[in-house]
């Protein structure tokens, strides 16, 4: 036991390690941790003999990797419960966005906020995440639509990596809607934020890029021009996609080698077929389907058949899915979208950590990645799914260290 800093007894280990038992399980089992990695697992009858630092004993928990929340949109000023109630009275999101509503209004919000406005406002939505068992969270811009407000957001959500237990990993969607300064010049506003790109770039403040590619906001081949510039300066590519028709963003995403391609509820066999010959995730968004009550249903079967890894995820977001809970996208996941427990698991674990190009260290439980664990007052994994708006959660350890319990 060559200087285990933790060891957990007694575990039921979810691995989601892909080939073996339904969700990876291993019963009776014990994990060590050293350094924040995982150093051994093995069956508890043969947990070599030595000292750990501390050892704890699970009683027979669930332990799951760290939850993984892939695709948000946590930094922006101001809310829009306004436009909700303005949607129950009969206009729908396409009205209100092509009425200058809609992703502007937030907009508006976010540019007249501070950096300490925007890390105070979105740090009790980062918090109720983590209360949730999750480790690592993905954060787009988009609000500021112009490169000093779009840096903002980037180092806001760069703080809030810096002051919770949480790998946050930044995404630049300056590609997201045309300000108003831009209003009916498209195509203008797409060559300011290629500008922005190099130094976007350049500051590090941006882990990969993201566009929204659909009618009402950036077409297929403006997006492609992006998307080339982006891979250009050798940033990772995730796309919004086929979320409200069908425009193939998913097969550009693909063509591109996306980490991922989101939304897809109007993606075709096509698209479908690429995304698995690149390796590109399709992560899944019931949040937003339940919230702007949309009636396609992503081509879950598809994805299936052809074999592309889904990932579940909030799109936490002040206009289409104003959600905090990654639990209860495992619940919609299911009972919206039809996948199985195991799959809405792998979509918060193994599957989103792909989306985020952190397969190689984070998303399983396997000798030598990072020791984000999650240990559940559950018997049996499926209940995560199954339960809603119930939080399980017993402990959390990020990179090995103790962040939560109750
Ligand atoms: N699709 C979405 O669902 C969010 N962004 C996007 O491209 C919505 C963002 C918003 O309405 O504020
Ligand atoms: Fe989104």
């Amino acid at each position: 036991m060559p200087g285990w800093d933790l060891l957990l007894t007694n575990a039921r280990l979810a691995t989601m390690e892909p080939g073996g038992e339904a969700y990876g399980a291993r019963e009776g089992a014990a994990l060590a941790v050293a350094s924040g990695r995982i150093a051994w697992i093995g069956p508890q009858a043969e947990v070599p003999q030595g000292e750990a630092a501390q050892i704890i004993d699970l009683e027979g928990r669930w332990v799951t990797p760290g939850l993984v929340d892939c695709h948000t949109h946590l930094v922006y000023g101001g809310d829009r419960a306004a436009e909700f109630e303005l949607r129950l009275t009969g206009a729908t999101y396409e009205e209100i966005a092509r009425a200058g509503g809609g992703i502007l209004s937030t907009v508006q919000a976010t540019r007249a906020a501070t950096e300490d406005e925007l890390y105070h406002s979105a740090l009790p939505r980062a918090r109720a995440l983590l209360a949730e068992g999750v480790t690592t969270l993905e954060i787009k811009s988009g609000y500021g639509l112009a490169l000093d407000h779009e840096l903002k957001q980037l180092k806001v959500a760069r703080r809030i990596g810096d002051s919770l237990p949480l790998e946050v990993r930044t995404t630049f969607l300056g590609a997201h809607a045309v300000p108003p300064e831009f209003k009916d010049r498209g195509e203008d506003y797409l060559q300011a934020v290629l500008a922005m790109l190099p130094e976007v770039a350049a500051s590090g403040l941006a882990d990969a890029v993201d566009a929204f590619c659909e009618t009402i906001a950036f077409s297929l081949e403006q997006t492609r021009r992006l998307l080339q510039a982006a891979r250009d300066l050798g940033l990772p590519i995730k796309l919004h996609a086929d979320q409200l028709s069908d425009s193939g963003g998913a097969a550009l995403a693909a063509q591109f080698g996306a980490l991922s391609a989101d939304h897809l509820e109007h993606t075709n066999e096509e698209g479908a077929a690429a995304m698995a010959k690149a390796g590109t995730v399709a992560v899944l968004l019931p949040g937003a389907f339940y919230f702007l009550r949309e009636s396609k249903l992503p081509p879950v079967d598809l994805f299936r058949r052809h074999g592309v890894g889904m990932a579940l995820s909030t799109d936490s977001n002040p206009g289409s899915s104003p959600v905090t809970s990654l639990l209860l996208m495992l619940s919609m996941g299911c009972t919206f979208f039809r996948l199985t427990p195991e799959e809405a698991l792998a979509g918060v674990t193994r599957e989103a950590a792909r989306a985020l190009g952190l397969g190689a260290s984070h998303g399983t439980l396997r000798e030598g990645k990072v020791a984000d664990l999650a240990v559940w007052n559950i018997e049996r994994p499926a209940e995560l799914s199954y339960r809603f708006g119930f939080n399980p959660l017993h402990q959390l350890f990020k990179a090995g260290n103790e962040v939560a319990s109750q």
